[in-house]
């Protein structure tokens, strides 16, 4: 049983009230009309900024979502409206969250076809860069393609292949999985590399340099050497990985992953920049990117 989410927006809710509206699934109510209108703005600015640079960079999946679940720069979506859409579509409904839940909880969801999403969005001093999902990031990024069938197949998939890992310590490996496509995947179509990760396509500097920039490898996608492969969250990736379609996505979690995990025990892990003989090597990248920034840090 939860207490509704308070009247005042969660930015002004104390701490405690925000806790007390969480449920033991971490999600908590939108609250839909607390948004204030700077909030709605922030949306607007981000969208409008988005979808300037997205076609011809993103995969046409995505534009068929966000069209298919009639979402648009006007305001932030009110999840009672896109959950009937989206439910219609896939089965699949977004549930509100306070912040990152934990990953039991995560896949929890996803095995139930349920996308958390963080029910805030950044303030407008972020609007370049912010450390947690911001309904942004989820609702803007991630759920226009969870209308595809195929991928949202791969998602459940994914939800109930982590649920399956909770048992092995192998979580820091399948989370790369979901890092290397989900969030920062890139398909090759007809017309060329296409974006399809959410974290690239909600960002307007990662949208640019994930398919122009010469700095990062990018590797035909391969699953255990993708999960071999760390990765940084703190700055733009120094490897992509590329798939053909989402329905090789998808036949990748048909496999016995105890067997994939034996294999990865065999081998060492890589750092992003990395690179194997037998990789399928789309670009080797230069990674001046990587060392300037690496500079500026030190
Ligand atoms: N929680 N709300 C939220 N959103 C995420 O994307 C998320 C999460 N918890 C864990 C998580 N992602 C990653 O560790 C996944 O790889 C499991
Ligand atoms: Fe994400």
């Amino acid at each position: 049983m939860s207490v509704s989410a308070s009247s005042q927006p969660d930015e002004e809710a104390p701490w405690s009230e925000t806790l007390k509206s969480t449920r033991a699934d971490f999600t908590i109510d939108q609250n839909w009309a607390a948004y204030s209108e700077a909030e709605h703005d922030v949306w607007r600015r981000l969208y409008r900024r988005q979808c300037e640079i997205l076609p011809g960079r993103v995969v046409p999946e995505f534009l068929d979502g966000l069209a298919a679940l009639h979402m648009d720069e006007t305001h932030i979506p009110d999840f009672a409206v896109l959950n009937e859409k989206l439910k219609a579509l896939t089965g699949w409904t977004v549930v509100a969250v306070p912040e990152l839940v934990p990953d039991d909880i995560f896949f929890e969801h996803l095995a139930n076809r349920r996308f958390p999403v963080g029910r805030f969005i950044r303030r407008p001093e972020q609007i370049d860069y912010l450390e947690e999902p911001d309904v942004f990031h989820d609702v803007f990024g991630h759920v226009p393609l969870l209308a595809n069938p195929t991928f949202a197949n791969y998602m459940e998939a994914y939800g109930k292949g982590g649920l399956r890992a909770l048992g092995r310590d192998v979580l820091h490996k399948l989370a790369r999985l979901y890092w290397y496509t989900v969030e920062f995947g890139l398909m090759q179509t007809d017309e060329g590399l296409r974006i399809y990760g959410a974290g690239i396509v909600s960002s307007k500097s990662e949208s640019i340099f994930s398919l122009e920039d010469p700095s990062p490898n990018r590797i035909n996608f391969e699953l255990i050497r993708l999960l071999r492969t760390n990765y940084r969250i703190d700055d733009f990736q120094q490897v992509y990985f590329v798939i053909n379609n989402f329905q090789q996505l998808f036949d990748e979690t048909l496999q016995d992953f105890g067997a994939i995990y034996d294999a990865l025990e065999k081998v060492t892990d890589l750092m992003p920049p990395d690179l194997l003989e037998d990789d399928r090597v789309i670009n080797v990248g230069s990674q001046v990117y990587a060392m300037t920034a690496d500079d500026q840090n030190s």
